[in-house]
C-alpha cells in the first residue's frame, strides 16, 4: 500500500487533499520535523532532501508536493484535467512549486521565524509574495479554476499555500486579491478540505520550538559544527 510520510505542513497538505479527493488507499507514516525526523538516513532514502511530503508506492520513492501530485494524478487518471489543458497545467504547477510557494514560505519566514528582524528580506520576500498572487488574482478573473474548467491538481497544489496566506501575507492577508478569495472559499468548502484537514488528526507532532527544534529546521542559524543531524 502507498505510504505516505506526513507532517502538517503546506506541502504535505497538498497531498493529503489529492488523497482526500480520491479515496485511494494510503498509510500514514508520521515525520516530525521539530524533532529531526526529516534527517535521518532511512528518511534521506525516501526524500533525499530532507523534506516532506514523499511517498513510497510499490517500492518507488516520490519526493516533492508537485511531482508526487502529477505522478499521482498520472497513476490514477485523476484530477490532471483536459489534454488540451496539459500546457497550461504545467505552467501552473511550476508557477506554484517554484514562485508561490518558495515566495510564501520565505515571507513567513522572515516575517515571523527569523531570529532577528532584516526589514529588506522581510520588504523582498512579502512583496514577491504579494505579486504572486496579484498574478493569480488577475489569472482568476471569471473563472472558477486555475487550469480549463474543472479542478485539478492546479488548484489542489495552490490550496496548500493559500490556506495559509495569513502567515505570508500582511494584514490584509486575501482582501486585495479578491478573485482569489473567492476561488479559495469554493476550494476550501469542498468536503474533502474537511476530510484531508482530519488526516492528521491522531498524530502528534512536537509542539516546543526548543533548541533541537531550531537546529532540525534551521541548521544555517548555527556553525557547521554545531548543526543537527
Ligand atoms: N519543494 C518541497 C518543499 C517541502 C518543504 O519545505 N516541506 C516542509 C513542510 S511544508 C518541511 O518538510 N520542512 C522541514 C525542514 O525544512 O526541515 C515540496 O513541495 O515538497
Amino acid at each position: 500500500m502507498l505510504k505516505f510520510y506526513f507532517n502538517p505542513g503546506p506541502n504535505p497538505m497538498k497531498v493529503a487533499l489529492f488523497l482526500a479527493e480520491t479515496n485511494l488507499p494510503f498509510e500514514l507514516v508520521a515525520v516530525d520535523t521539530r524533532k529531526g525526523e526529516q534527517h535521518t538516513p532511512e528518511y534521506r532514502a525516501i526524500n533525499p532532501n530532507g523534506k516532506t511530503p514523499a511517498i513510497m508506492d510499490d517500492g518507488q520513492r516520490v519526493f516533492d508536493s508537485t511531482a508526487i501530485l502529477m505522478y499521482l494524478s498520472e497513476k490514477s487518471g485523476k484530477l490532471g484535467g483536459e489534454p488540451n489543458d496539459r500546457a497550461e497545467l504545467l505552467s501552473w504547477m511550476m508557477f506554484i512549486a517554484s514562485g508561490l510557494g518558495p515566495f510564501s514560505g520565505q515571507s513567513v519566514h522572515f516575517l515571523h521565524k527569523a531570529p532577528e528582524e532584516i526589514p529588506y528580506a522581510q520588504n523582498r520576500y512579502l512583496r514577491e509574495t504579494q505579486r504572486h498572487y496579484e498574478v493569480l488574482d488577475a489569472h482568476l478573473e471569471g473563472r472558477d479554476f486555475i487550469v480549463g474548467n474543472e479542478y485539478t491538481i492546479a488548484d489542489i497544489s495552490a490550496w496548500g499555500w493559500v490556506d495559509r496566506s495569513r502567515f505570508a501575507l500582511d494584514d490584509d492577508e486575501l482582501v486585495p486579491y479578491p478573485n482569489v478569495k473567492r476561488w479559495f472559499e469554493q476550494i476550501d468548502s469542498r468536503p474533502a478540505v474537511a476530510k484531508a484537514h482530519s488526516i492528521g488528526s491522531k498524530l502528534t507532532f512536537k509542539s516546543t520550538m526548543d533548541d533541537e527544534a531550531q537546529r532540525a529546521l534551521y541548521p544555517s542559524n548555527f556553525a557547521k559544527e554545531q548543526r543537527g543531524k
